[in-house]
């Protein structure tokens, strides 16, 4: 075993972190609770507007940094290709950025908004119903996708342009924190993105597990108990561990090759065999609401709700910024697969590839799936929301799967797509962990080292979900991720501070290593004097 290779002060430090969080949850799972409960609601609670500006200014910075020079760099070499088609880009960026928690949430997120309207509206009203069928699709729409491109700028720009390999966040601040990153301010920023990035795998998981085992009980008749859930997820893990364990390239890409197109066959289906027009309409109708309310949506806190002239919600700390936070932890896990993937492409594709397909990614299982539920519920023939409160969230969303045709066909299916969904990310995050505690990575991590940490993944909720700690965990994750919030403004002064600096120089002279797409400058053509046009026509005679 090598184990030179491994950066041990970041190793135990992030093991450390989570023992240290996961075992005072077991031995005192009350106390614990509510500890947490507290730092959540103090954090949400008086920090949510540093989450929301945080939304909104990365939005801002990366459609700035999109149309500015620093978006024609290229990343890669002059007249290199993009290394993969756009296609199988947007694929894998949406395999690895995206987990079981979208058919989770795609198909029943309206359910909670319809009944918990925001803007103080009246539930199950008419107003209610339009803003459902489009809330979603702003949490996972633009500013969620920002949050995803950001730290993969400055990933991508030290790996393809400055030819550095990074695959450590505290690397990317380098050009901010000079040689401190090499010291504990490194450690310490790299630790916390692990920190984060296994409570945001554990939130995920806690919400795939029971949707999973409710798809198997559908079908198998076995009660969704605590052993099947257990069960569930040593499948999936073991899926990923052997995934994991035969390399990034074929385990992730006949993962996500699968993945993709049993996705696209459930849409279709559910779009053809369900109420088509319905949800075309909807769907169109949704964007329309979203961009109509963009600037409404992204900034609605509710400053009033406490001064006891509104009735305060707390739909901003249970939604918008949840999810904001929930997004972040993943992040900078995501960047560093976009940066790995973008060889070739310039910033600007890549910015806006990012968000504009992540998007519409989105929209499509939440056009598509909330809304063939949301017909279902007006129409009367099954009603979402009354077996919701009698039965619970996952039972409920695959009730809503069995009212298509051939409905144990697509449990099946859709059972079948959420584990893969899990695996995947699951891959694609113990590669990363274990990369991010290794020295330097030639190739791939240590098969052993991404083994711990694929198990370390799924042994925390686990022991978690047995004692019924695992909403906690995910509580804590939020609450882990908050120094996030200052990383990322860490990592965007990082890309402009390290490519302006790059773009300066290359004004000066050739630089051999910045690529810069149409907007390096070409010496002018003088025009000629008249004078000269004359000397020029005597010289040919
Ligand atoms: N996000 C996209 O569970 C998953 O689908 C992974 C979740 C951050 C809400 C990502």
């Amino acid at each position: 075993m090598k184990t030179k290779l491994i950066d041990w002060p970041t190793f135990i430090g992030a093991l450390f972190l989570l023992l240290a969080v996961t075992i005072p949850l077991v031995l005192f799972p009350e106390a614990g609770k509510k500890f947490v409960g507290d730092a959540n609601s103090f954090l949400t609670g008086n920090f949510g507007v540093l989450y929301m500006v945080m939304g909104l200014s990365v939005f801002a910075f990366l459609v700035y940094v999109a149309f500015s020079k620093n978006g024609q760099i290229k990343l890669g070499d002059e007249g290199e290709k993009p290394e993969f088609n756009t296609f199988s880009w947007a694929a894998m960026l949406f395999a690895a950025g995206i987990g079981s928690s979208i058919l989770y949430w795609g198909t029943i997120e309206w359910a909670f908004y319809y009944q918990g309207p925001p803007f103080g509206l009246t539930p199950e009203s008419k107003e209610a119903i339009r803003w459902a069928s489009a809330y979603g699709m702003f949490h996972w729409g633009p500013i969620a996708w920002a949050i995803y491109t950001l730290p993969a700028l400055p990933i991508a720009y030290f790996y393809y342009v400055r030819k550095k390999p990074v695959l450590k966040i505290s690397e990317a601040c380098r050009p901010v924190l000079g040689d401190r990153v090499d010291g504990l301010l490194g450690t310490v920023i790299d630790v916390l993105f692990m920190f984060g990035l296994l409570g945001g795998a554990g939130t995920t998981l806690a919400l795939g597990t029971p949707m999973i085992a409710q798809g198997v009980t559908d079908l198998t008749g076995l009660p969704a108990n605590l052993g099947l859930k257990a069960g569930i997820m040593l499948l999936c893990t073991i899926i990923f561990a052997i995934s994991a364990y035969s390399g990034l390239k074929r385990g992730i890409k006949i993962l996500s090759d699968i993945n993709l197109w049993l996705a696209l066959f459930i849409l279709a289906f559910m779009f053809i065999f369900g109420p088509t027009r319905f949800i075309s309409e909807t769907t169109v109708n949704g964007i329309g609401i979203m961009a109509d309310n963009f600037f409404k949506m992204a900034t609605w806190l509710e400053p009033f709700g406490n001064l006891n002239q509104f009735n305060e919600t707390d739909f901003p700390e249970s939604w918008t910024i949840f999810y904001w936070a929930w997004w972040l932890v993943y992040a900078p896990f995501v960047g560093l697969f976009v940066a790995r993937i973008s060889r070739g492409r310039t910033i600007r594709q890549m910015v806006l590839g990012t968000m504009i397909y992540g998007t519409i990614g989105c929209i499509l299982f939440f056009g598509i799936m909330g809304n063939f539920g949301l017909y279902l519920q007006l129409t009367g023939s099954f009603d979402v929301v009354g077996f919701m409160d009698a039965n619970g969230t996952p039972a409920t969303i695959i009730e809503i799967i069995n009212q298509l045709p051939l409905a144990k066909l697509m449990v099946l299916l859709f059972t079948i797509l959420a584990i893969i969904f899990l695996a995947t990310t699951f891959d694609s995050s113990s590669y990363i962990l274990a990369s991010v505690v290794q020295k330097n990575v030639e190739g791939e991590p240590l098969r052993w080292n991404r083994l711990f940490w694929a198990f370390s993944l799924c042994l925390m909720p686990l022991v978690l979900m047995f004692l019924g700690g695992l909403d906690t965990l995910q509580t804590a994750s939020i609450v882990g991720g908050f120094p996030l919030l200052f990383i990322m403004f860490l990592l965007a002064w990082s890309f402009i501070k390290a490519s302006n600096r790059d773009i300066r120089a290359s004004d000066d002279y050739e630089s051999p290593t910045i690529h810069i797409k149409r907007w390096k400058k070409r010496p002018k053509k003088r025009k000629r004097s008249a004078l000269e046009a004359l000397e020029d026509v005597k010289q040919k005679e």
